[in-house]
């Protein structure tokens, strides 16, 4: 990293630095959160993982919205960005019933102030995809909001074209997954607005840490399918009889291994790319 780039800000598993006036670095380490909190032991490359598929979905959706990508650093792990004006609301999209999602449909029957079909189950599909915003919480979880609740914050217009792309992103990349055998539950989006006040696609994007991806082989409704990633730590965790609060536990070589693998197999298997080659030259995602 250059010497002089000054820290701006810190996400649960990444640091945000200032280059100058224009540019930031998003650094992706190599942390792991499960049920919310930050273990102990890193997963070897998965910022990596994380940082080649936001690039890699950066390059493919570029004609659909414009993003703050600038350049994929040779360490993997670090991408310089255009600095925007963040918008102050969290961009979900959901094709499937999870997490929150279902937590609300179950309290009152709609996501969001979208009204769903009686009788859904848990991570059942949905008739059509739905934008579900949240605001974002400084500490804690964040909450869902519906539309005039979000449009509060970012103005009507802006609210409409964030649910038009958002919606237009998810049918994209869902698409693109369900060809190659994964299922793209939800994904949350952030977005910006750059000096011309053009709508920007920000911060990492349709990664295992900003979406839910099930294996399609696997996915059954009424219940929770495995998780693509985590579910090796989430099973290992399960054992420990742990009280799912700070700290977290330390985990068994065969759980990193095991967990690395997941995360380079989600890599290859929606990129098409050889992760080794994403090593050599991350700048491979971008063409
Ligand atoms: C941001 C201006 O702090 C955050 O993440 C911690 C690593 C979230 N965050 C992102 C920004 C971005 C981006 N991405 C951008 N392009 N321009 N601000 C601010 N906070």
């Amino acid at each position: 990293m250059s010497e002089t780039a000054q820290h701006v800000g810190s996400g649960k598993v990444r640091e945000l630095y200032a280059l100058d006036d224009e540019r930031l670095l998003l650094v992706a380490s190599d942390r792991i959160s499960t049920f919310d909190v930050i273990l102990p032991t890193e997963i070897p490359d998965k910022g990596r993982v994380l940082t080649g598929l936001s690039g890699f979905w950066f390059a493919r959706t570029q004609e659909l919205v414009p993003n703050h990508l600038l350049a994929l650093r040779e360490d993997g792990r670090s991408t310089e960005c255009r600095r925007l004006q963040m918008l102050p609301i969290e961009c979900v999209v959901r094709g499937y019933l999870s997490g929150s999602g279902w937590k609300d449909y179950l309290a009152t029957g709609s996501v969001c102030g979208h009204e769903l079909p009686a009788g859904l189950q848990e991570s059942e599909q949905l008739p059509q995809p739905i934008f579900t915003p949240a605001t974002k919480a400084e500490t804690g979880h964040d909450e869902n909001i519906d539309r005039a609740a979000a449009a509060e914050l970012v103005g009507e217009e802006r609210f409409d074209e964030v649910e038009r792309i958002a919606l237009a992103l998810y049918a994209f990349v869902s698409g693109y997954a369900r060809e190659r055998g994964i299922i793209l539950a939800d994904t949350k989006l952030e977005f910006g607005i750059d000096e011309e006040g053009t709508l920007v696609l920000g911060d990492e994007a349709f990664t295992p840490d900003s979406s839910r991806f099930w294996p399609a082989e696997d996915y059954a409704p009424g219940g929770t399918p495995p998780s693509f990633d985590k579910q090796f730590v989430r099973d290992y965790c399960e054992t420990l009889g742990w009280g799912k609060t700070e700290p977290g536990p330390e985990l068994p070589d065969d759980v990193v291994t095991g967990t690395r693998a997941r995360y380079v197999e989600a890599f290859e298997q929606l990129t098409g790319i050889d992760f080794d080659a994403y090593l050599a030259d991350p700048t491979v995602v971008l063409g």
